[in-house]
């Protein structure tokens, strides 16, 4: 029997942490201690939020292992299992997937199509792919024929300037999105309603959207206040220590809601 109910997976912050996958940023220490706390409050922030939160072991060996979200991707009956772009990420695989199996059927982005969660973008019925030098046109493809069975459109978008989709743009609402507009294509998300960050957050734009909040990286205090104006309940954690390692918040997590 697949139990449905609001549960976070998380995964503990590897040791090796420091030996992450980086594209557009430079490397400097990482304080596991810290990146370990951090990420110990990000996960008081979901279970306050009525989450039941199932943390995977760590991997010590797996630097980028606390990334679950670009493990696979979840819509409503079933998860997508990906295959990042990273070939140093696809171990992570395993055991993200044994998780997800006792919540969800599985299916599985099969090569030649690499795809990382973080490019995949759903807004209501709509999901976006973004093109990344992680996910490939083939796995949009792949992901486009699993999901239009259950009324998703699938819309690819170019991603440039970041690493992921969701490093530009999240669903704050099914209608509203937090965008930071020099990272995506002007005519990209044309009908919904969006809320640009303060240019002074370049990466403000990455919110986890729970059942009645969102949670944001507190770095970001201008797109915050900008997301509360807007009628949002905004939740701030210190992401700090993994934003070294060119993770957000919504990195950090796969959220299954009923
Ligand atoms: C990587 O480059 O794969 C990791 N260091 C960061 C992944 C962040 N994940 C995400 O934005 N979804």
């Amino acid at each position: 029997m697949i139990e449905r109910v609001q549960v976070a997976l998380t995964r503990e912050v590897s040791a090796s942490i420091a030996r992450c996958e980086l594209t557009h940023q430079a490397r400097v220490p990482i304080d596991v201690g810290i990146a370990r706390a951090q990420h110990a409050a990000y996960e008081r922030a979901l279970a306050d939020a009525g989450y039941r939160v199932e943390r995977i072991a760590a991997a010590d060996d797996l630097p980028d292992a606390v990334f679950v979200e670009d493990i696979a991707v979840v819509v409503d009956g079933f998860a997508v299992v990906a295959r990042p772009g990273a070939e140093s990420r696809r171990a992570e695989i395993p055991p993200v997937e044994a998780a997800l199996r006792a919540y969800r059927t599985i299916v599985a982005i099969e090569p030649p199509g690499t795809l990382d969660g973080g490019d995949v973008l759903r807004a209501g019925r709509r999901v976006f792919v973004g093109v990344s030098s992680r996910t490939n046109r083939d796995a949009v493809a792949q992901l486009r024929r699993l999901l239009a069975p259950c009324g998703y459109t699938v819309d690819e978008v170019t991603v440039a300037g970041c690493l992921h989709l969701k490093s530009a743009v999240t669903a704050a609402g099914d209608d509203v999105l937090v965008v930071n507009p020099e990272w995506i294509p002007a005519d990209a998300f044309a009908g919904f309603e969006r809320v640009p960050i303060d240019p002074r957050e370049p990466m403000a734009a990455n919110v986890v959207r729970l059942a009645d909040r969102l949670i944001a990286a507190s770095a970001f205090p201008r797109t915050a206040e900008r997301l509360e104006a807007r009628g949002f309940r905004v939740v701030r954690v210190d992401a700090s220590e993994l934003a070294k390692a060119e993770g957000a918040v919504t990195c950090c997590s796969i959220i299954l809601e009923d």
